[in-house]
């Protein structure tokens, strides 16, 4: 089995925790109280994966970030062993595109992430505001447009397609950690 840490991250109410539940199945996202999250919840699920022709059983650690500033002290334990990091925000925000950076500095490239096993999404709380949004990062970095009322099963093919990239990660490093104790 392998086990995948992915942290959830940007600005205060942009849709982190509602998002995080759907993916893990956690509650009814109809429900539309803003709790905010204090510090960071932690919520484990499994999900099948095909990898290399094969499916392959993953162990999910999602960290559903506070956004607030309050919590700061607290980014490094979030960031520690972090297989991939979702940043997301609100694109219809002008203040969310300016924190963008910060998120990015720290949680990725301060990281040493590659880019490629991390995303952001652009979460679109009113569906009909979809379209025509384009990544305010490097290219490089998978970018999608998410919404949970129009159509969900976008969001979890998004999840699965980065969980895709994690997973080959995580099998060449262990293919090399078996290769060294042979050799
Ligand atoms: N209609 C609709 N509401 C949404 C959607 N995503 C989030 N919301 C609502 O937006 C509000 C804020 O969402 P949260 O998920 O709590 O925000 P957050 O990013 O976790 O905020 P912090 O915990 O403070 O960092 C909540 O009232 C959600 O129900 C969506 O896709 N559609
Ligand atoms: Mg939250």
């Amino acid at each position: 089995m392998f086990k995948a840490k992915i942290i959830v991250v940007g600005p205060c109410e942009s849709g982190k925790t509602a998002v995080s539940n759907f993916l893990g199945d956690q509650t009814d996202h109809s429900e539309s109280n803003y709790h905010p999250t204090a510090g960071v919840r932690i919520l484990e699920f499994e999900q099948q994966v095909k990898s290399r022709n094969r499916n392959v059983d993953v162990e999910i650690e999602l960290w559903d970030c506070s956004g607030s500033e309050e919590y700061e002290s607290c980014w490094p334990a979030m960031a520690s062993n972090a297989d991939s990091v979702i940043i997301m925000y609100n694109p219809f925000e002008s203040s969310n595109k300016l924190q963008l950076n910060n998120w990015f500095d720290y949680f990725v490239s301060g990281q040493g992430l590659k880019e490629e096993y991390c995303a952001i999404f652009a979460h679109c709380k009113n569906k009909e505001a979809t379209k025509n949004i384009s990544s305010p990062l490097s290219d490089n970095i998978p970018f999608y447009v998410t919404n949970l009322d129009g159509d969900p099963d976008q969001l979890k093919d998004a999840f699965t397609k980065i969980l895709g990239r994690v997973l080959s990660k995580l099998s060449d490093s262990r293919e090399k950690e078996e290769l060294s104790i042979i050799n």
